[in-house]
């Protein structure tokens, strides 16, 4: 058993950053990944997570102190072989950056369907979502770990008030209120909601989820989710929930373009830069983007927040799960250039080695399932963005050019959109445009 320290890891932008929450105490046993306490910022709060398994053996923080990078939060026992860190890579590199959603995430037009336990998932993490800019106004000041509580009780936060430290909710907030729903509390009268069944058309009134022992019928095996898939998770269901989604399908004929990127790769074999059809999809995004703005915009309240940068989000397939590296000033940067940034952000996620900054201000975002397989699929839209374009594998089919039928590479397109922002003909025009585009890229510098 070997004591090692345990300390703050890169935590993207944020240089010094307010201990708030302390989550465990000497004695406990924590386990690899396994938060330790909450530290914030004036934009968000991380919850900063264990390296190691083993036992607490002593704090080095208090409240209030204020910890960076390489900081000492704690002295641990390490258990098993203890010099080595028992955690995937990604849990120091990547800590869960949580932060109230902000006000765009949940305008008036869906305030019912926000009050329902189900749709208050209401801690957005760096893996999926944007750290907000915008101040956390009237949003309840509660730390992740809190909000996790809430969540999982299907307690609205915003309805229950904190004794902490200026305000914040605690834990005890969390299980009193609990408590007081439990004996016919205010909430129902509260959220307005009618009794199951009723009609008022503000419930869902779900049925509760089917509880099944399926060792009855055969073996099984249970696993817990990964950290990612449990962040993810959450954000996927809200985005699900919240936005109104309809998702357009388009084609486009990139025929010349597949034969210019076999080309070009051909020419820069010796660079080791490899392009894939996913660069020229997001230099053409951005081309679109600039003409449609509204896709390049996020909601907030009752006005659009548009954009004039150009951050492209994409997801990426890792083992531990799907994550959102973002791709910064596409506008800015040349097929080349993207092509190896996507490389390098790629290699990143799937080694876990993102930082909060990587996964964060992304404006659009981009699904490519298309070195995979498939045709055509609903992306869920990452929230506060309000589209994503799917991509799926490119096919041969026979186009009628008006005198023969001629064997064209199509790439099938599913954009998805947020129908509060975008009409149906807003996304026909954008997904045909983007289709011209990727047709004859030579439109591209029009
Ligand atoms: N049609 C046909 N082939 C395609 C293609 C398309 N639309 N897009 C890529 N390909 C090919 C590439 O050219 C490459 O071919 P070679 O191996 O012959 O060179 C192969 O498929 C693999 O490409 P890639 O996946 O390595 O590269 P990419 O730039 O296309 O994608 C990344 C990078 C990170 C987006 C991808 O690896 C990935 O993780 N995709 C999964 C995303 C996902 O899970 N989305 C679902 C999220 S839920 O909405």
């Amino acid at each position: 058993m070997a004591i090692v320290e345990i300390k703050v890891p890169d935590i993207g932008d944020f240089s010094e950053v307010a201990v708030i929450e302390l989550l465990v105490k000497p004695g406990d046993t924590v386990k690899a990944e396994q938060s330790l306490i909450t530290v914030e910022s004036d934009k968000a709060s991380m919850e900063i997570p264990s390296s190691h398994a083993g036992v607490v053996k002593e704090l080095k923080v208090k409240l209030g102190d204020k910890v960076k990078e390489g900081s000492v939060v704690l002295m641990l026992e390490a258990a098993g072989d203890a010099a080595a860190p028992v955690a995937a890579p990604s849990a120091p590199s990547a800590p869960v950056v949580s932060a109230p959603a902000p006000a765009a995430a949940a305008p008036a037009a869906v305030a019912a369907l926000a009050s329902e336990p189900v749709a208050r998932v209401s801690s957005p993490v760096a893996v999926l979502v944007h750290a907000p800019s915008a101040p956390a106004g009237k949003l309840p000041h509660a730390s992740p770990s809190v909000r996790k509580f809430a969540r999982e009780l299907g307690v609205p936060l915003e309805e229950v008030k904190g004794t902490g430290h200026k305000g914040r909710i605690t834990d005890e907030d969390v299980k009193n209120f609990t408590k007081s729903v439990m004996n016919g509390g205010a909430r129902t009268q509260a959220m307005g909601s009618a009794p199951a069944g009723g009609g008022s058309g503000v419930g869902l009134d779900l049925l509760p989820w089917p509880k099944v022992d399926f060792a009855k019928f055969g073996e099984v095996e249970r696993k817990e989710l990964s950290r990612i898939k449990k962040i993810s998770g959450a954000n996927l269901h809200r985005n699900w929930v919240m936005i109104p989604h309809v998702t357009n399908h388009d084609n486009a004929d990139i025929t010349d373009l597949e034969a210019l990127r076999v080309q070009l790769n051909k020419e820069n074999e010796k660079s080791g830069i490899k392009v894939t059809m996913l660069a020229f999809v997001i230099k053409a995004c951005v081309a679109a983007l600039k003409k449609f703005p509204e896709l390049n915009a996020s909601l907030d309240g009752d006005a659009l927040v548009y954009k004039k940068y150009f951050h492209i989000g994409f997801a990426a397939d890792t083992p531990n799960g799907l994550v959102v590296p973002v791709l910064k000033d596409a506008d800015k940067k040349g097929i080349l250039q993207i092509s190896q940034d996507l490389a390098e952000l790629s290699k990143k996620a799937r080694d876990g080695k993102l930082s909060p900054a990587e996964m964060t201000g992304g404006c659009f975002s981009i699904s490519s399932l298309g070195g995979i397989g498939g045709r055509y699929f609903s992306p869920i839209i990452n929230a506060p963005e309000v589209a994503i374009l799917g991509l799926s594998k490119s096919f041969m089919e026979p186009v009628w050019d008006g005198k023969a039928f001629a064997p064209r590479l199509t790439l099938p397109m599913s954009l998805s959109y947020d129908h509060r922002v975008i009409d149906g003909a807003l996304a026909a025009r954008f997904n045909a445009y983007l289709g011209q585009l990727l047709g004859d890229y030579r439109r591209i510098t029009l």
